[in-house]
């Protein structure tokens, strides 16, 4: 594999998740296959989890580790061709790029979405130039419509809960008061497809997903109904994608946060969030607190995806 945006990259899911857990039964197996090989990390947006499973899962695998956060001591970066650069933008990505690529073996990219332009955000052009300047193999740390480090780590957790074969993951969307870009629960959607589970996606008028994420899920409107029987519970906030409102906030209802007594309707769900979450706006205390709580479990798998796919591209080179 040179390239992880998206879950097709990785082949065959069975083989994968077994990759995963045999990583996880001896994360230090492979420690010499990154010798004398630099990751560099490269964050267009602030993150906690990425930054940090992502940098243990290289360590993992003996390689060097550096990390750029573009925002704050590099150069504001033009993205723009043909752009006048007359403004506060001193470099160009089309020249930063490939001198990234020049100190490091493997680049990792954050970039969400910009909610400028629907085209650009869904056509991943930052990402997609990484891929195309770099010279390097490049996955995405979260770029602007996919996260799929997080869905991966979220597929391995699920398969460690589960307690029947196919269960019911019920993705609902919660109110927060910024708008948040869709790449969390797209990418969700198309994991949660390609496993093949019982799968119910549950929101507010006017925050439907692009359809090509939303593949074979059932949609269900009313979000009581969408949690009877569920096995998992996967709640996340995202901005309207459908036209006039894509990158906005259509509501904050709070009657859609996820609490004790919706959970009651449930199959005795465990609760799943990809964090950083706002406690009371997305899921009461008492829900994320609870032993049915399996965030930090779904966090902690985040050094296990990340280490199958760094060792998969250090496979490759
Ligand atoms: C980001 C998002 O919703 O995409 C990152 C989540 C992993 N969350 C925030 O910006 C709060
Ligand atoms: N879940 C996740 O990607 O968290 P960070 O934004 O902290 O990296």
């Amino acid at each position: 594999m040179r390239h992880f945006t998206n879950v097709h990259d990785l082949g065959n899911l069975k083989e994968t998740l077994q990759e995963a857990f045999e990583i996880k039964a001896d994360r230090f197996k492979y420690d010499q296959l990154g010798r004398n090989k630099t990751l560099m990390m490269i964050f267009f947006n602030s993150s906690l989890r990425t930054r940090l499973s992502t940098q243990k899962a290289a360590m993992n695998l003996g390689m060097n580790v550096m990390v750029l956060d573009i925002n704050q001591g590099a150069w504001k970066l033009e993205t723009e061709r043909g752009v006048v650069m007359d403004g506060d933008k001193p470099e160009h990505l089309l020249e930063a790029i490939p001198v990234m690529g020049c100190y490091c073996d493997i680049i990792g990219v954050r970039s969400f979405a910009q909610f400028e332009s629907k085209e650009d955000d869904y056509q991943e052009k930052i990402l997609n130039q990484f891929i195309r300047y770099s010279g390097r193999p490049v996955f995405s740390m979260e770029a602007a419509t996919r996260h799929p480090l997080q869905s991966f780590a979220d597929l391995i957790t699920i398969e460690e809960y589960k307690t029947k074969e196919r269960p019911k993951v019920v993705l609902t969307w919660a109110p927060h008061p910024r708008a948040l870009p869709q790449a969390v629960p797209n990418s969700f959607a198309e994991w949660m497809n390609a496993a093949g589970y019982e799968f119910v996606i549950t929101h507010p008028e006017g925050y439907e997903l692009a359809p090509e994420f939303v593949g074979n899920a059932r949609v269900e409107y009313d979000q009581k109904k969408a949690f009877e029987g569920a096995d998992f519970i996967y709640a996340k906030n995202w901005s309207a994608y459908a036209d006039p409102n894509y990158g906005k906030v259509i509501s904050t209802d709070r009657s859609w946060t996820v609490d004790a007594e919706k959970m009651a309707l449930t199959n005795n769900a465990r609760f799943m969030h990809c964090l950083p979450v706002r406690r009371n706006m997305i899921v009461s205390d008492d829900v994320i607190e609870s032993e049915r709580s399996i965030v930090i479990p779904e966090a902690a798998n985040r050094e296990i995806s990340a280490q199958v796919v760094l060792k998969r591209i250090l496979e490759s080179l």
